[in-house]
């Protein structure tokens, strides 16, 4: 990797390592001042750091207590889905058809929220998903090459989740999403087999391993007459 990581960033690695440990026990994280300590940031820093993973459901505070690691319930709330899993789980069958794999620069976009450097290189998949036979959701995808080795040799047509799990290792944890509302051009009508200007759903994606290292971004255009985005929603606290 090309840019050396903040000390925020190994921080937050080193908090997601420490949750991963043992995601059954509602561990106590140490507090900001040890944290600081430990790792020769600032307390600042340190509490930013704690406060982004509150943000995103990892951990929650108790005042006067500390700040604890959320329970397996709260985690199956964010649970973080595949095509292939959205589809098995509506009883559907996915199928995939691939229409472009490429290894490309980085660009300053996608750099940025790969964290690399725009002049390195990602692999770029754009492919169209189907379940049961009807196409619904084109895809555009780039993974930093360096983390994929060789992944344009690979079968494209299965689950990208699965072969990163199974040919690299790579367990994405967490996703940072954003949905929109959209309509589709001329093209992307076509590929979903609609009318031009068709309403539909865009999701973009960048998601993260469990160190916290973001390993896809991800472009997902629904159509709006076949796919609902099904969320399941926790509030927040200590409670239940
Ligand atoms: C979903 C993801 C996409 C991911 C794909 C993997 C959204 C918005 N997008 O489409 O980021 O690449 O699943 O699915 O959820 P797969 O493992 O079936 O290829």
């Amino acid at each position: 990797m090309s840019r050396a990581e903040t000390k925020h960033e190994q921080l937050r690695s080193a908090l997601l390592g420490l949750i991963e440990q043992d995601p059954r026990r509602e561990l106590p994280l140490p507090s900001e001042r040890d944290l600081a300590a430990e790792f020769g940031v600032s307390r600042m820093t340190a509490r930013m750091a704690v406060e982004e993973l509150a943000d995103q459901g990892f951990v929650y505070r108790v005042q006067g207590r500390g700040t604890f690691v959320r329970q397996p319930w709260v985690s199956k709330s964010l649970a973080l889905t595949s095509f292939t899993e959205d589809m098995r789980a509506r009883g559907m069958k996915p199928a995939t058809k691939v229409l472009a794999s490429a290894e490309r620069p980085a660009g300053a976009a996608a750099g940025s929220d790969l964290k690399i450097s725009p002049a390195d290189p990602v692999i770029f998949l754009r492919r169209v998903r189907l379940a049961d036979g009807v196409p619904i959701c084109l895809e555009a995808v780039e993974l930093p090459a360096a983390l994929v080795p060789g992944m344009l040799h690979e079968v494209l047509t299965g689950s990208l989740y699965d072969l990163l799990e199974s040919s690299y290792r790579i367990r994405i944890t967490h996703a940072e999403q954003r949905i929109r509302a959209t309509v589709l051009d001329q093209e992307e009508a076509g590929l979903l087999g609609v009318a031009p200007v068709s309403p539909a759903l865009l999701v973009e994606r960048v998601s993260l391993d469990r160190a916290g290292r973001p390993v896809e971004r991800a472009r997902s255009i629904y159509r709006a007459d076949r796919y609902d985005y099904r969320v399941a929603v926790d509030r927040r606290g200590p409670g239940r």
